[in-house]
């Protein structure tokens, strides 16, 4: 017990032992010139580290080489679509479709349909501007050329110029003409043999009195006059053109 009671005083004596020496070499350098501090001792040995410092400013980049690429990420989330593609490339043609199943009927239905329509506007055409008889539509142009504009005109238009081959169809023609209009008839071929323009000699003709006279012996062609008569004239005069169209 008595050796803890003099620790302090030990500890005590040493400190104070500590300082006085400290005291005792420096006043002894004063007043004891015999006394010589040796140089300084060795460095000690390095302490225990001291705790971390405070965090301190984050530095320049560094200017050393960039780091190698490091691995590609992980697949990110599907995008949203993208806008419709342009129109592809035509396709080859396909193959021929069975035409074993095809229905006929509704083509039969279409066909009728058209027919039905196609009459109608021949009826609407012969009421109001030409007349038909038989399996002929007869139709004026309305204006008065010479005979070679006659036939031009009603080649255009896939007919042919007016014959009548009978008394039905040569009223038919008068009707739709109401002026002298000209015929598909002339003897240019051979003077007083007169034929249709197919070369077919007449089988009607209704010839007016005195008529065909070759008057001035340039008289090839032929027209009908407003009471249904005929008479040879010259080609070169200007006539009605009247068209006959099958009907
Ligand atoms: C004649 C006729 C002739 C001319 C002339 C004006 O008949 O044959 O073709 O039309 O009249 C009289
Ligand atoms: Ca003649
Ligand atoms: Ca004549």
């Amino acid at each position: 017990m008595s050796l803890f009671l003099s620790l302090p005083f030990l500890l005590l004596s040493v400190l104070t032992a500590s300082c006085s020496e400290t005291e005792i070499c420096e006043n002894s350098q004063k007043t004891c010139p015999v006394v010589a501090c040796g140089p300084p001792g060795r460095d000690g040995l390095p302490g225990r580290d001291g705790r971390d410092g405070t965090r301190g400013e984050k530095g320049e980049p560094g200017q050393g080489i960039r780091g190698l690429q490091g691995p590609p990420g992980k697949m990110g989330p599907p995008g949203i679509p993208g806008p419709p593609g342009l129109p592809g490339a035509v396709g080859q043609k396909g193959d021929p479709g069975d035409s074993s199943v095809f229905d006929s009927s509704q083509a039969d239905l279409g066909r009728e349909d058209l027919l039905s329509e196609l009459k109608h506007i021949k009826n609407w055409l012969t009421f109001s501007l030409g007349r038909k008889v038989g399996k002929k539509l007869f139709l004026s142009y309305g204006a008065k050329m010479t005979f070679d504009r006659v036939k031009a005109l009603c080649t255009h238009f896939q007919a042919s110029v007016a014959t009548p081959q009978n008394d039905a169809e040569n009223t038919a023609i008068k009707i739709v003409a109401k002026e002298d209009a000209f015929l598909g008839i002339t003897d240019e071929e051979n003077e007083g043999q007169f034929v249709d323009l197919t070369g077919r000699r007449l089988t009607y003709q209704n010839w007016n009195t005195g008529e065909p006279n070759d008057a001035g012996s340039q008289e090839d062609c032929v027209e009908i006059q407003t009471d249904g008569k005929w008479n040879d004239i010259s080609c070169s005069k200007s006539c009605l053109a009247v068209c006959e169209f099958p009907a």
